[in-house]
Order: structure tokens, then sequence, then C-alpha cells
């Protein structure tokens, strides 16, 4: 009788402990991710310069997510693209998967200037993007400086591809700190590698969402700021 009622007690206390440590669990996770929705774009829309273009199903965007996670203590940024085929491990030309910022909320501020059919007129201050060139490879965070226009790069993100997803994990000061604000998930092919798109780099695209912009952070916006 003591035995089992040692046992049972034993068994209870497994039990609570595994019980706690879940609620614990939980409770981390709940405290330290924020994620806006999986949001939804359609399939075979993607656009040239003048209008419909065939989707390449690589850069057809078909949902997208951005989280922040703090559990580690340093906020870390976790952009999700999902298309509509797998990632291949070379392109022609340049090919990108691009989250551009309006950090500042600004559409009036836009450093590296107006990204030709890609940004929905957001006033984009930082683009954080993995991109394949020809057989090769790489990522990159940058702005732009207000003045002269070049380039500023920052500490690239860590990209994991896996089959038909690419997530991009950038930290806060890729963002300059901000923690509220605008962006669009774009991915585009130019002709040859560029920071800065003009028509003559163009070749398509695909932009999340549609029209307007995503909010970021908490802040009640109107869902169209600007249309395509
Ligand atoms: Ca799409
Ligand atoms: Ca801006």
């Amino acid at each position: 009788m003591e035995k089992n009622e040692k046992r049972i007690m034993k068994i209870t206390r497994t039990v609570l402990t595994a019980v706690a440590l879940t609620v614990l669990m939980t409770v981390m996770f709940a405290s330290s991710v924020a994620a806006d929705p999986m949001f939804v774009d359609p399939a075979d829309d993607m656009h040239t310069a003048n209008g419909f273009a065939v989707a390449t199903p690589y850069l057809d965007i078909t949902s997208y997510q951005l989280s922040v996670s703090t559990s580690t203590g340093t906020p870390i940024y976790n952009a999700t693209f999902n298309m509509n085929g797998k990632i291949p491990a070379s392109a022609t030309g340049f090919v990108a998967w691009e989250l551009l910022v309006d950090a500042d909320y600004n559409a009036m501020t836009a450093p590296c200037g107006h990204y030709w059919l890609l940004d929905h007129q957001i006033g984009v201050d930082y683009v954080i993007r993995f991109y394949i060139r020809g057989n090769s490879f790489g990522a990159e965070a940058y702005t732009c400086d207000s003045n002269s226009g070049s380039q500023i790069s920052m500490t690239p993100p860590t990209v994991k591809v896996q089959g038909n997803q690419v997530t991009l994990l950038f930290c806060e000061s890729d963002i300059g700190m901000a923690t509220v604000f605008a962006y669009v998930f774009a991915t585009v092919q130019y002709s040859k590698y560029t920071y800065h798109v003009t028509s003559c780099d163009f070749v398509k695209a695909d932009i999340a969402p549609n029209y307007g912009y995503e909010s970021f952070g908490g802040y009640v916006v109107p869902a169209i700021r600007f249309s395509a």
C-alpha cells in the first residue's frame, strides 16, 4: 500500500512538472513572438514594366509572413516567402526576394529613391534581400546615404532556403531600430545586378500585397495608403 502511494505521488509529481513546464513554455512563447498573419497572395500575378508577365513559379509569391522573436533577448525578425515553385540553385540574370521597409512611416523619406515598380510608393528606407546571380547567391541588408544616394551595407541577413520557401532572419539594427513600420514583400528579376532599379534592368516582379502595404507593430492604419 505504502509502495503504491509513493508510486502514485511520483507519477503525480511528474505529471504536474510536465504541465508546469508546458505552461511555462507556452507563456514564454506567447510573450516572445509578435507576428503578422500569414497573408495570401494570388498565384500567377507577376508583372513586367508594361503589364502581365508569364509567372516564374519560384518568383511567384503565394503567401508571406513577418514576425519578430525576442526569446533570445535580442529581437530577430523573420520574413518568410512561400513561393509557387521550388527555389533553384541558379537563375538567369539576377533574381531577388526582398523585404522593403518604410521604417519611419513616411512616404517622403526614401534615401535610395523610388523603387520603380516594386515599392507601391511607401518611401523605402531599408531593403533586406536574398538573391541568386547566375550560379552564385548572397544576401544583403542596406540603406542609402540620403545626400549622395550611395549604398550603405549592414549585417547581411541569415537566409534559409527550403523547397518553395525563403526565410530572411535579420536584426532590428538592419531596419534602423524601427518597431512600427510599413513593408511590402517583393520578388524581382533584373537583367543584371543592381541595388537601385531602373527600367532598363527590370524584367518581371511580384509584389505582395498587390495594393498598398502591410503594417507591423500594432498601429491601426488604413489597409491601403497608396495603390500601384
Ligand atoms: Ca503571386
Ligand atoms: Ca520612409
